[in-house]
């Protein structure tokens, strides 16, 4: 295939300028230069996260919320200043509405936990079909625990919810429900904003897994009006371990903690103990504050290069990785919804997803084989699993290129 692309670069934005600024895209792997196209794994950092980690280390590192002395103020305000710069990246009305957490896993298993005490037998639990284990299995936890019944909302071919089926599952014994904004196996964007306002007519909180939306979409609390959101700072080009959860005040406060511990009471006595205030009740335990302040710079960093701007990239590589797609005869994109992220799912005719991953590899293209955590996903599909190319700020046409060429080797290869 020749590939010769008329390239459609967004107006203004430099992506090399962005390279630049993550030190380990510059390398060879396998004698090539690295392709990093795992994004919806986790993210690459750039330096100005990198180096919020070593400033904090190297001058403020100290305990936070306890110490009087100077470097514990310090690393205090920094935490706390990073969970502005969240509220502010997600419009939460309040500093005070974010829980810092290890991830988007923990976060949904805190709230998971705290409806525990809040369903009863024959309640009802919503979720959709193309959910990642994470937004599945705390949730049928819950069930077990409370005898409420999990509901799954069809997808159809294309990888998209079936809208009437979904509105059909939403009842009075709905009592919450869990949806992602986008799907990490095939990139479907959902509708949540009118998922949210349907359940919202039965009284059903909402949690939006935004653990892959949040790095290319512009995300706004307050407008969407969803209980909780969650996510996860590393594929949001911060550190791993550090995640947050967004949760309307009115639910927070009525919410149990999740781990019991430092920070997060009042005053303990061996009768009994009195809770701290949100956001502090669901963090026990020292933080990761180091992981915290880079999320603080990750977001800053994202900021500078503006959110839509980012999305726009995307989204044109997207559509330009697609348009290659449909010329290879062999290849079968899974996942095909009109509202798709940056993210291209598939399989090769004759070739396992394994050992796409691995030739890729041998080529320097790092990309994704597996189910993707999403073995419903998969069997909906009937395939064992995927490939999946995922993009980033800092991807060019250029590396759509080679994955393509790679692909082509790999056809000539299997014969
Ligand atoms: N929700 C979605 C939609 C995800 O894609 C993932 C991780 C999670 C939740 C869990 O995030 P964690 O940071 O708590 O693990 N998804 C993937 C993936 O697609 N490949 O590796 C991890």
């Amino acid at each position: 295939m020749a590939i010769n692309p008329v390239l459609s670069n967004i107006e203004g934005y430099d992506v090399e300028r962005i390279r630049q600024d993550f030190p380990v895209l510059n390398q060879q792997v396998r004698g090539k230069q690295l392709v990093y196209l795992d994004n919806a794994a986790t993210s690459q950092k750039p330096k100005a996260v990198i180096d919020s980690i070593v400033h904090y280390y190297e001058n403020d590192n100290a305990n936070i919320h306890r110490g009087v002395h100077t470097l514990s103020e310090r690393a205090t305000l920094s935490y706390e200043n990073a969970r502005k710069k969240v509220a502010s990246f997600m419009n939460a009305a309040s500093e005070k509405e974010i829980v810092f957490a290890r991830g988007a896993t923990e976060a949904i298993n805190l709230v998971a936990n705290a409806f525990a005490q809040k369903l009863k037998a024959g309640d009802e639990v919503l979720i959709t079909a193309m959910e990642h284990h994470s937004n599945i299995v705390p949730w049928q936890m819950l069930c077990e625990k409370t005898g409420a019944v999990l509901k799954v909302a069809p997808i159809n071919d294309k990888g998209e919810l079936i809208w009437d089926a979904f509105e059909a599952l939403v009842s009075n014994k709905t009592k919450f429900a869990a949806v992602s904004h986008m799907s990490n196996a095939l990139g479907t964007i959902n509708p949540i904003k009118q998922m949210i306002d349907v359940l919202h007519q039965f009284d059903v909180p909402v949690l939006i897994d935004g653990a892959q939306a949040i790095p290319h979409i512009a995300v706004d609390v307050q407008a969407l009006d969803c209980e909780f959101y969650v996510f996860s700072g590393h594929k949001l080009y911060a550190p791993t371990g550090i995640g947050a959860l967004y949760g309307k005040m009115e639910q927070l406060e009525h919410m149990a903690p999740y781990q019991g511990g430092g920070d997060m009471i009042s005053i303990v006595t061996f009768e009994n103990t009195a809770y701290n205030k949100v956001p502090y009740k669901f963090e026990a335990g020292t933080p990761n504050i180091a992981g915290t302040i880079g999320l603080g710079a990750a977001i800053d960093y994202i900021n500078s290069v503006g959110i839509d701007a980012i999305a726009a990239h995307e989204n044109s590589l997207l559509e330009y990785a697609t348009d290659l797609s449909h010329k290879i005869d062999k290849l079968r994109i899974i996942g095909t919804a009109d509202n798709k992220g940056a993210i291209l799912s598939f399989v090769l005719d004759g070739i396992h997803p394994h050992d796409i991953g691995t030739m890729m590899d041998h080529q320097g293209i790092a990309v994704r084989a597996g189910h993707h955590c999403a073995m419903p996903v998969m069997d909906f599909f009937g395939v064992p699993a995927t490939a999946r190319a995922s993009f980033a700020m800092y991807n060019t046409y250029e590396e759509v290129d080679a994955l393509m060429a790679g692909i082509e080797n790999l056809i000539e290869m299997f014969g």
